[in-house]
């Protein structure tokens, strides 16, 4: 079996930005009026006060400035705490799949491939829109592609597993050209009431395609050299959001259901995890940390990437060699890394070395080597 290139990537970047400033000033306003609206039970010690977000603490503490979202209405509506995404019929198209389709036909064009080239599509990422017909199914049958596709949810290494079955699929024979496609619809899961976690996330959709050496035909193409992936149990980074919900009777929507994490031991926790699998894969292949020209690190906080950096090199890597793009994109579950790849990669030199790396929910870490054709 020859090699296998990823030939194309594509980044939908929904046209919705939000400033830290936009959501601190909506946050603030909302847990002041619970706090008047509160105060006599707050003050009898039976309701905790909501603390006030800031800023400046959003920014240094995760290097993220802004983030985008698929529709802002209602997100910064102190009224509403949420977006307002209008309700789809069946026979409509699904949010998740109008913003993989959006990814993917980037994608395509960048490999230089049609519909009629695909013979799997994989749609990967944090959450889906529901259970069943799978998005990627939905996804095929709009760009009309031949084969099958279906869905998997590795939170934020979704990206990064979804190409190794991509890639061991190809390399088995059982796939010729595959499309990976990462649609990330984050809001509807962001508790935008905790001051602890409302900043954290932003919405996009990221794909790539990847194929057989011999119909590779596109203007940048990266071997992958191998891919490798690793859990580890760990309840730090957890939602609850189940349709068991429904017979338990609980609330569907309450706090546990959404997005909640223990951030401070996540950082200490994955950061070693995630240095230590970067450099085991590269060293199983007899490549050398200081020889990477290019690290397209999972976005969930600049200060993780700076240390697991750091950790390898021994100095703080260079925006150059580990680009950051949470600044504007804020943690887009697994479609960070995708991005700083589809944003960083075609100044790479032929022969040169890079690694795209996520870390996150699960524990999951999942990696892929690469080198510029
Ligand atoms: N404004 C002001 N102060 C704040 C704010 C805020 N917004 N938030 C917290 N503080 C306060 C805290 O309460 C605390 O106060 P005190 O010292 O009085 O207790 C103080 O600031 C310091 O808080 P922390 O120790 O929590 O601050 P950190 O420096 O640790 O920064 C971070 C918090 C940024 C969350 C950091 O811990 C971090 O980035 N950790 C890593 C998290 C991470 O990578 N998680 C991965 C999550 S994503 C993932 O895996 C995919 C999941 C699925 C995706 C979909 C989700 C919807």
């Amino acid at each position: 079996m020859g090699n296998v290139i990823i030939s194309g990537v594509g980044l939908w970047v929904p046209p919705n930005s939000i400033s830290n400033e936009e959501l601190v000033n909506s946050y603030n306003a909302w847990a002041q009026r619970y706090n008047q609206d509160n105060a006599e039970q707050i003050a009898a010690g039976a309701l905790e006060e909501k603390p006030y977000s800031s800023a400046e603490f959003i920014e240094k503490a995760s290097g993220i400035k802004s983030r985008h979202a698929y529709v802002k209405d209602g997100i910064l509506d102190i009224d509403r705490m949420r977006p307002k995404l209008a309700p789809r019929a069946d026979d409509e198209l699904s949010h998740q799949a109008q913003m993989a389709v959006a990814a993917a036909k980037k994608a395509l064009i960048a490999a230089n491939k049609t519909a009629a080239d695909i013979d799997m599509v994989i749609v990967s990422c944090a959450y889906t829109e529901r259970s069943y017909p799978a998005i990627a199914i939905e996804v095929q049958a709009e760009l009309g592609i031949q084969g099958f596709g279906f869905d998997m949810l590795v939170a934020c290494s979704a990206a990064t597993f979804g190409l190794q079955r991509a890639h061991d699929s190809i390399k088995a024979g059982s796939a010729r050209c595959a499309l990976v496609i990462n649609p990330e619809l984050i809001s509807p899961q962001i508790n935008y009431m905790d001051r602890d976690s409302h900043f954290i996330f932003g919405d996009v959709a990221t794909a790539i395609v990847m194929e057989q050496e011999s119909t590779w035909n596109s203007a940048h193409g990266f071997e992958v050299l191998s891919s490798r992936c690793v859990t580890s149990y760990s309840n730090n980074i957890r939602s609850n959001f189940s349709y068991v919900s429904r017979v338990t009777d609980e609330d569907p929507f309450a706090n546990d259901k959404l997005f909640h994490q223990n951030g401070r031991k996540v950082f200490k926790e994955v950061c070693p995890m995630a240095a230590q699998h970067i450099e085991d894969h590269l060293a199983a292949l007899d490549i050398s940390v200081s020889s990477l020209r290019r690290w397209w690190l999972h976005q969930a906080n600049i200060n993780m990437n700076l240390l697991i950096s750091k950790r390898l090199l021994g100095r703080d890597a260079t925006a150059d060699e580990a680009p950051i793009v949470l600044d504007t994109f804020a943690n887009t579950a697994s479609a960070g890394s995708i991005i700083a790849f589809a944003q960083h990669h075609e100044d790479l030199e032929r022969d040169d070395i890079g690694v795209i790396c996520s870390f996150g929910a699960g524990y999951s870490i999942g990696s892929l080597v690469l080198r510029k054709r």
